[in-house]
């Protein structure tokens, strides 16, 4: 009688498989249930190549996640972001790259940059080996993180950042300040977490993905400095008060959200940067 390869059957061979046993045990406890070799060795094979093959190609792009949206799509000159009227000065779809401006009062960058200045040191960067933090050699700005709520500009700004970014305000880090002198840099490189990189899962945990960035300037460089996306050769001119938006709906290349600081030529660069994750971030 032929014995035939049922869905059931596949179900529970992958089922052995992802539980660790190896393809011999499985073979003989088929066997030792009745099944006759040859069959078992088919419904192994195809089985198996059918699940790594299909495992692989979900691999191939990482999920489609949501982002945030500010509310743009009508082309409005101005947001209202609950305490301040922001306008917009552009907006590019693909990828999705907003400028902002009035964003930041004069009063508000100056008040960042005194509060930051005294606890900046070199700029770690996360490590995605590890999920810890290193220093990074493309990146040569000086750096700290305030802690959220942690006084009363902070709180003020990402009240408003949520507001502009339709976004919740438990998604968010902490805002980062960094500060660049001259022939300081930040290379090219995503914001995301490298979904093939080992420490990523234990990054992930808390409060998922980053979906999206705003880079808020509270300096002006005189020559230098702008926030550069390669891919689609779009340079942000690094403007007192102004931000710049983006996002990025998969952790790939394909987001085209590649993105880094233009060395600063003269002057000096003091800039926020705010990263808005998938979920609650605590
Ligand atoms: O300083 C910048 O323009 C810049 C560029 C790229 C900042 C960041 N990335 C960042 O803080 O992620
Ligand atoms: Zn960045």
């Amino acid at each position: 009688m032929t014995q035939v390869i049922t869905p059931e059957l596949r179900q529970w061979i992958v089922a052995q498989a992802q539980q660790g046993f190896a393809a011999e045990a499985v073979l003989k406890s088929m066997m030792d249930s009745g099944w006759q070799e040859d069959v078992a060795i088919d419904a192994l094979e195809t089985t198996l190549r059918d699940h790594l093959a299909t495992v692989q190609q979900q691999k191939v792009l990482p999920a489609d996640v949501a982002v945030p949206q500010p509310a743009v799509d009508e082309s409005p000159l101005y947001i209202d972001a609950g305490d301040r009227k922001v306008s917009v000065l552009s907006c590019m779809r693909n990828p999705s790259i907003i400028v902002f401006g009035n964003v930041l009062s004069d009063e508000e960058c100056d008040t960042l940059i005194a509060a930051a200045k005294p606890r900046m040191s070199r700029s770690l960067t996360v490590a995605t080996k590890t999920g810890g933090e290193e220093l990074n050699a493309d990146r040569t700005s000086n750096g700290m993180f305030f802690k959220r709520d942690e006084n009363e500009v902070v709180k003020t700004l990402e009240q408003r950042l949520a507001v502009l970014a339709n976004w919740p305000i438990e998604n968010g880090e902490g805002l980062q300040i960094l500060h660049y002198r001259p022939g300081a840099e930040y290379k090219p490189h995503y914001d995301y977490f490298d979904p093939d990189e080992p420490g990523t899962p234990t990054i992930l945990k808390r409060g998922g993905q980053r979906v999206a960035t705003i880079i808020m300037y509270l300096s002006e460089p005189v020559k230098g400095g702008g926030t550069t996306f390669p891919d689609v050769q779009f340079e942000v001119a690094p403007k007192r008060g102004n931000a710049v938006f983006f996002s990025y709906s998969r952790a790939h290349p394909s987001s085209k959200s590649l993105h880094g600081g233009a060395p600063v030529i003269e002057g000096e660069k003091w800039i926020a940067t705010k990263w808005l994750r998938e979920r609650r971030f605590e």
